[in-house]
């Protein structure tokens, strides 16, 4: 019976494509308050703004790569089941061949009615723009979860979680919640590893494995090991 492997990812393992994550030194939130860009008061306050800080992610996610840590995971589905969550809203798990991706968090390169939230389309090109409307006639805002939000996939992300084999976190600071409540749901016999250039904290668990290195190294070697032991 193959194992499950679940992955909680987050910005850190899309550093080495590019993207900027939130709360490294000259991250996202350098350049901006949060609060101004990616919450719903943001977008009554200053919609073109909220906009444009989209577009701009949008444009570099596109043109983004998957690195050596991506295309790890990817290479895992060989071997074992694996679910990959991740607090990301760009594609480059799917791109590197991940073919079971749940997004907490939305998709850069989705959109949605702002009038009937299931009303949601695949956004072409990197451009929203005030007045591009849905089919109700209602303006069309970014297909993610901004702060102070629900997160309606973090039920089912809780379902792979308590039925993990094996847990991987890789790339996320494990600050913002419910996504960092993850780990709670993982079994103590379930060895977890964790894989960031500086650790964040957690607290004491069974099982754990701390690897305190980049994503494109640690998660090839994450990889090797698991394929040895557990295959
Ligand atoms: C909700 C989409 C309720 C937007 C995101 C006070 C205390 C605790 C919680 C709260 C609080 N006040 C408010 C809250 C709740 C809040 C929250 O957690 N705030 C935090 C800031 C304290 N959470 C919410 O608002 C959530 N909703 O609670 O709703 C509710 C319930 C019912 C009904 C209505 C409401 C919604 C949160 C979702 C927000 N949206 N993203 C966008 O992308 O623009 S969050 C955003 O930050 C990301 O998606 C990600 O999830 C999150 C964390 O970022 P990380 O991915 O971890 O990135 P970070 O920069 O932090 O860390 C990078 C890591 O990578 C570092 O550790 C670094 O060392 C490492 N790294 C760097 N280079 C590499 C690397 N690792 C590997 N390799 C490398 N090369």
């Amino acid at each position: 019976m193959q194992k499950k492997i679940v992955v909680l990812t987050g910005a850190g393992i899309s550093a080495e494509s590019g993207l900027k994550t939130f709360r490294d030194s000259g991250g996202l939130w350098e350049g901006h308050d949060v609060t101004k860009v990616a919450t719903p008061e943001a977008w009554a306050k200053d919609r073109a703004l909220v906009l444009e800080f989209y577009n701009q992610r949008r444009k570099q996610a596109l043109e983004a790569k998957p690195n050596p840590g991506h295309i790890a995971l990817a290479e895992l589905e060989e071997f074992f089941e694996v679910v990959i969550i991740t607090q990301n809203i760009d594609a480059l798990h799917e791109r590197a061949g991940s073919s079971n991706v749940l997004h907490l968090h939305g998709e850069i390169s989705k959109v949605r009615s702002t009038l009937d939230p299931d009303l949601v389309y695949d956004l072409e090109g990197w451009e929203l723009k005030e007045g591009d409307k849905c089919a109700k006639g209602s303006q069309l805002r970014p297909h993610i979860v901004w702060f102070g939000e629900a997160v309606p996939m973090m039920e089912p992300a809780i379902q792979e979680a308590l039925s993990a084999d094996i847990f991987i976190v890789a790339g996320t600071s494990l600050v913002v919640y419910p996504a960092a409540g993850l780990l709670d749901f993982i079994k103590p016999e379930v060895p977890k590893f964790i894989i960031d250039p500086k650790m964040p904290s957690v607290p004491q668990r069974d099982n754990l494995y701390l690897y305190e290195e980049p994503a494109s190294s640690g998660l090839p070697k994450v990889k090797a090991q698991l394929i040895e032991k557990y295959s």
